[in-house]
């Protein structure tokens, strides 16, 4: 390696557990004390095939389970490419959600297992870090209503919850699972602990493959 390669973090975390917000703190943070990083979300709206996947969790169409599933596996390995060249360059990228969400999300669908799900996000750049934020179904009522989006219903979220459990326990993935129901400001402080091991760790260690 040239040089010291960046870390990719991923954040994942059922609806309202606070995600975006920690991810945009963790890049600010590690950008302020001088690390390159650069912050990434999935699905990327912004992509030909994130458009067909916004109007569907807008409900403004529909399509099929099992190609919006591989929909959202598409948006990300069209982003590898980038992902790789920024890794190697140094950056540390952080996520705000991947392919746990994907396989979450679509395994809690009826009619749809763990190991389908999965099959098509094998080989991607595998985390060096990947944290849970934790939040109980009833601490995130008292966070306010849900959204319009397709996904965003309690019972379908309580499923998703489900999901999650059971993906962390692949011992192959650096799950770490952060309790959400502190202050914003003691989440970040963990977020910020986990993540420079991890950079630290990364620098030395070649870019692995996911679940295989
Ligand atoms: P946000 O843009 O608000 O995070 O919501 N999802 C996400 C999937 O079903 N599969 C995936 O692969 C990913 C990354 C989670 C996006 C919604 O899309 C769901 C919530």
């Amino acid at each position: 390696m040239a040089c010291k390669r960046g870390a990719l973090i991923v954040l994942e975390g059922v609806d309202r557990a606070g995600k975006t917000t920690q991810c945009k703190k963790l890049l600010e943070a590690l950008q302020r004390s001088g690390r390159p990083a650069e912050m990434m979300r999935f699905p990327d709206r912004t992509t030909t095939i994130g458009k067909l996947i916004s109007a569907y969790l807008e409900n403004k169409s529909d399509l099929e389970d099992h190609t919006v599933h591989l929909l959202f596996s598409a948006n990300r390995w069209e982003m590898v490419p980038l992902m790789k060249k920024k890794l190697e360059q140094g950056t540390t990228l952080v996520v705000d959600r991947y392919a746990f969400s994907g396989v979450a999300f679509t395994s809690a669908k009826p009619g749809f297992c763990l190991d389908w799900c999965k099959s098509p996000d094998v080989g991607l750049p595998q985390p060096d870090l990947v944290m849970f934020l934790q939040l109980s179904p009833s601490e995130a009522a008292l966070r306010g209503q849900f959204g319009e989006e397709r996904y965003e219903k309690s019972d379908f979220q309580r499923a998703v919850q489900n999901k999650f459990q059971q993906l962390m326990k692949d011992r192959s993935v650096h799950w770490q699972v952060i309790n959400a129901s502190q202050s914003v400001e003691d989440v970040h402080k963990d977020i910020m602990t986990h993540s420079l091991n991890a950079i630290n760790l990364a620098q030395n260690q070649a870019l692995a493959e996911l679940w295989k």
